[in-house]
C-alpha cells in the first residue's frame, strides 16, 4: 500500500480522497493554489504545496508544478478527481515514469476512451450495443449525405476530439445535413484543434444512463449498478439516481455485466462510467470517462462500497476487494448538486458564506468542504457540494430529500437549493417521468 498520496485537486472531491486515505492509514499531501491557501483541504491534509496561482492552468493544471510537489514531498501516489488532469494521459505517462503511481487507469486507456471514434470502434469490438452510425470519421460531402441516408434522418454530428456535449450539430433533412457537417468541422478545429467528426442517428427522447464500472488491471472486474442523470443544464449534470426509476433490476444487471465483461476483456484497471443513451428499452453507448465521477456517492449508497477505497486498492496492486456475486443493490439514492449559482439564471455567485448548516439525519449525507466564514473563489467551477439522501424506495428518498433541502441553509451567497425547492415538487419528478431535455424545457416555461 502507498505511503503518501496527493491529491491534485481541490474542493469536495479533495476532501472526499482525503478521507479515504485518512482511514487507510496513508499520509495526504494537499496542493493548492494561491487563492486557496485557506481550502479545508489543505488544513486537513498532513503537507501541503502551494502550487501557483489562481487560474487552474497555472496551479491544477500545472504539470511541472505538480511533479515538483511529488518530488518535494516524496509522494508515491497522486489522486487526480475528477476534471483538471484527471483524464490526461500524457500526465499519467509522466508520473509512471517518474515511479510514482497515477491512482487511475493506464495512460492507453485513458487515451483510447479520449478520443470519441475510436471509443466507439472499441465499445463495438467489446460487444457493447452503440448507436447506429458511421464506421469512423466523415470526411467528405458525399461521405456525409451517403452515410446519413444509411442511418436515417434525424442524424447528428459529433467532434471525435468533443465528448460532454461540445461540437454536435443535428441535421433533420438532407437539407441541412451539409451546412451541419461543415459547421460541425469548423467548431471542432477551433475548440480543439481537430476537425475530425462522426455521425450518429440522433435519439429524441432518450435518457442518461450510465454504468459504474471497476477493475483491477489483473482481468477482475464488476459493475456496481447504473446511475440516471438525465437532469442536466448545458451538459452540466444537477440531479443524479441510483436505482433509477425506470430501469428495472433485469436490464440494470444485462446492461451492467456486458460492460463489466468488456472491462476484463481489456483489463481496466481502477473506477470507469460507461455512458448510455436509453430510448425505448434499448441502451446505446455515447462515451466512457475513465475516472471518478462526482455523482459516485449515490453508487456507493447503493451498494456498501467506498469506491475511492477501491480505486487506491487496485493501484497498489491488490486486487479487487469483491467479486460481482458480492455486489448488492439495496434501495434508493439521489444527488443534488449545490453550486454557489443563482438559482434562476445560474449566474455564478461566488462571495462568503455567512451562515451554513447543512442537512443531517437518517440517510443524509453531505459532501462539501465549505464551512461558515469561507470564501467562495471565482476561478474555479462553482460547485460546493453534494446532498445525498438515500431511502429504501425511491418515495421514501424523495421524502427524505424535501426535508433535507428544507434544513440546508446556505447564507451569504446564492446556491441552486431553491431550485430544489421547486424540482421536489415537480409531478415529473415525482413520477419519475423525465428525459434529457426535461430540465432545460422546465426552465424556459418556467420563469420566475
Ligand atoms: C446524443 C444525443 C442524441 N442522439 N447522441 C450530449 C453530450 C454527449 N455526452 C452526448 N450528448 C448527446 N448525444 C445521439 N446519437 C443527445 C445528447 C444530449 C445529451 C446527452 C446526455 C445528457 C444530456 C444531453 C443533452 C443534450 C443532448
Amino acid at each position: 500500500m502507498f505511503q503518501k498520496v496527493l491529491i491534485a485537486n481541490r474542493g469536495e472531491i479533495a476532501l472526499r480522497i482525503l478521507r479515504a486515505c485518512k482511514e487507510l492509514g496513508i499520509q495526504t499531501v494537499a496542493v493548492h493554489s494561491t487563492a486557496d491557501a485557506n481550502a479545508m483541504h489543505v488544513r486537513l491534509a498532513d503537507e501541503s504545496v502551494c502550487i501557483g496561482p489562481p487560474a487552474a492552468k497555472d496551479s491544477y493544471l500545472n504539470i511541472p508544478s505538480i511533479m515538483a510537489a511529488c518530488e518535494i514531498t516524496g509522494a508515491d501516489a497522486v489522486h487526480p478527481g475528477y476534471g483538471f488532469l484527471s483524464e490526461n494521459a500524457r500526465f499519467a505517462k509522466i508520473l509512471t515514469e517518474h515511479n510514482v503511481t497515477f491512482i487511475g487507469p493506464s495512460a492507453h486507456h485513458i487515451e483510447i476512451m479520449g478520443d470519441k471514434i475510436t471509443a466507439k470502434k472499441t465499445a463495438v469490438e467489446l460487444g457493447i450495443p452503440v448507436v447506429p452510425g458511421s464506421a469512423g470519421a466523415v470526411e467528405s460531402d458525399e461521405e456525409a449525405i451517403k452515410t446519413a441516408r444509411e442511418i436515417g434522418y434525424p442524424v447528428l454530428i459529433k467532434a471525435t476530439a468533443g465528448g460532454g456535449g461540445r461540437g454536435m450539430k443535428v441535421a433533420l433533412t438532407e437539407a441541412d445535413v451539409l451546412i451541419a457537417w461543415s459547421t460541425a468541422r469548423s467548431e471542432a478545429k477551433a475548440a480543439f484543434g481537430n476537425d475530425s467528426v462522426y455521425m450518429e442517428k440522433y435519439l429524441g427522447k432518450p435518457r442518461h444512463i450510465e454504468v459504474q464500472v471497476m477493475g483491477d488491471g489483473q482481468g477482475n472486474a464488476v459493475h456496481l449498478g447504473v446511475r440516471d442523470c438525465s437532469l442536466q443544464r448545458r451538459h452540466q449534470k444537477v440531479w443524479e439516481e441510483a436505482g433509477g426509476p425506470t430501469i428495472a433490476p433485469e436490464e440494470r444487471d444485462r446492461i451492467g455485466e456486458i460492460c463489466a465483461a468488456a472491462m476484463r476483456k481489456l483489463s481496466y484497471s481502477g473506477a470507469g462510467t460507461i455512458e448510455f443513451l436509453y430510448e425505448n428499452g434499448e441502451f446505446y453507448f455515447i462515451e466512457m470517462n475513465t475516472r471518478l465521477q462526482v455523482e459516485h456517492p449515490v453508487t456507493e449508497r447503493i451498494t456498501g462500497i467506498d469506491i475511492v477505497y477501491e480505486q487506491i486498492r487496485v493501484a497498489s496492486g491488490e486486487k479487487l476487494s469483491m467479486t460481482q456475486e458480492q455486489v448488492q443493490f439495496y434501495g434508493h439514492a439521489i444527488e443534488v448538486r449545490i453550486n454557489a449559482e443563482d438559482p434562476q439564471t445560474f449566474a455564478p455567485s461566488p462571495g462568503t458564506i455567512t451562515f451554513y448548516h447543512p442537512a443531517g439525519g437518517v440517510g443524509v449525507r453531505v459532501d462539501s468542504a465549505v464551512y461558515q466564514g469561507y470564501k467562495i473563489p471565482p476561478y474555479y467551477d462553482s460547485l460546493i457540494g453534494k446532498l445525498i439522501v438515500y431511502g429504501r424506495t425511491r418515495d421514501e428518498c424523495l421524502h427524505r430529500l424535501r426535508r433535507a433541502v428544507d434544513e440546508f441553509v446556505i447564507d451569504g451567497i446564492k446556491t441552486t437549493l431553491p431550485l430544489f425547492q421547486r424540482l421536489i415538487r415537480e409531478p415529473d419528478i415525482l413520477a419519475g417521468n423525465y428525459d434529457i431535455h426535461w430540465l432545460e424545457k422546465y426552465l424556459a416555461e418556467n420563469k420566475v
